[in-house]
């Protein structure tokens, strides 16, 4: 039997940092795709407990989506990407392919591999879409920091996203800023949700953009480690979630994957959820007493929805190193929000 040469799939990177609206992006770029045409999605998390391929699977059509969570992209690089890429696009023979790499992830050397020897003759990359929040742009935590320095420096589109929350001198101050940039941008826009225009994904990606951090990450490697649950199995038990913590790039990400027969409280839930601090983000999928739910917080602003994602109950936290909550307690609380305990208590 031939194998089907594939070639110059459409690809591009939707980056920018942690809860700006990558995966809201990505989602509505698929509820938006042509009916004719599959696409295929990657998306990478910085824990070892993946949430964002429940959050991105759109209300309609099927895309085909992977996950490669546990530390970013850039720096499982090279074998571990090559080799999940070349599995989807076997297995999806994609007309497009998007990849959302974490909100720490390093843009630069994950392009380096996609143009690399062992991708270049199937990838078709086309624009590297940055989305920003406006807001952050005085928020030195984030200007700072060489992996938001170099989400700007490579990206072709730049968009600032969740415009909503925006007042007009933070839009403005955002445009300016991006006309600044050199080498300037292809585009530099405004929107909110995530709506980005189809018609940026095929800007040409520009060959003169170079990281001003390529260095970024190397010496940051994550430690991962299972703290418990089902050591024998590494599956979780009811009552008895399996926990892995992740500490890397000055951050401390906690997650649990919870038996499927763990069901959950909706209403006592999103109060564990928003009274989780110190946290940068928190995200999780529950199977709650009125269906699957997706719950994301970013900036302290609790979002709920229901979700099409039916395999298990998991949730990730990401804090800052040395800023972190007690995740035990953490762990005590997400139990007690599973219904039959509050029904106990009730
Ligand atoms: N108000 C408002 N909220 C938004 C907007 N875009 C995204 N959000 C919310 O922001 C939160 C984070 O959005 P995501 O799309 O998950 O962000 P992300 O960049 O993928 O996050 P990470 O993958 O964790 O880095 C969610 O609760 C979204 O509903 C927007 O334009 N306005
Ligand atoms: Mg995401």
């Amino acid at each position: 039997m031939s194998r089907q040469r594939i070639t110059d799939v459409p690809t591009n990177l939707i980056t920018g940092f942690l809860g700006v609206g990558k995966t809201t992006a990505v989602r509505a770029l698929l509820n938006g795709a042509p009916a004719n045409e599959r696409w295929a999605v990657l998306v990478n998390e910085f824990g070892q407990i993946g949430v964002d391929a429940a959050a991105v699977a759109p209300e309609h059509g099927e895309p085909v989506i992977r996950e490669l969570p546990g530390g970013c992209l850039c720096c499982t690089m090279g074998a571990p990407l090559q080799v999940t890429l070349t599995r989807l696009l076997r297995e999806a023979l994609p007309d497009r392919l998007l990849i959302e790499p974490t909100g720490v992830g390093h843009p630069a050397r994950v392009l380096d591999t996609l143009r690399g020897e062992g991708l270049a003759e199937a990838l078709d990359v086309r624009a590297t879409v940055c989305l920003v929040d406006p807001r952050r742009l005085d928020d030195e935590w984030v200007t700072s920091d060489s992996t938001f320095q170099d989400q700007v420096e490579m990206a072709d589109v730049l968009v600032g996203n969740k415009q909503d929350l925006c007042d007009e001198a933070a839009l403005q101050r955002f445009r300016d800023w991006g006309a600044t940039l050199y080498p300037s941008k292809a585009v530099v826009a405004t929107t909110e949700n995530g709506a980005l225009d189809p018609e940026w994904l095929d800007v040409q990606a520009g060959s003169g953009r170079v990281a001003r951090h390529p260095e970024a990450h190397h010496d940051h490697g994550h430690v991962h480690g299972h703290v418990h649950g089902a050591e024998d199995t590494g599956e979780p038990r009811p009552g008895l979630p399996v926990r892995v913590r992740d500490q890397g790039q000055g951050l401390d990400a906690c997650g649990w994957r919870f038996h499927p027969g763990d069901v959950f409280d909706a209403d006592r839930l999103a109060e564990v959820l928003r009274g989780i601090h110190p946290s940068q983000r928190v995200k999780g999928v529950f199977r709650c007493d009125d269906g699957w739910l997706l719950f994301d917080r970013a900036e302290g602003a609790l979002s709920v929805r229901l979700c099409a994602w039916r395999t298990d109950s998991r949730v990730e936290c990401i804090a800052g190193a040395g800023a972190a909550p007690d995740w035990e307690q953490v762990e005590q609380d997400l139990l007690a929000a599973r219904l039959e305990q509050t029904s106990r208590t009730a």
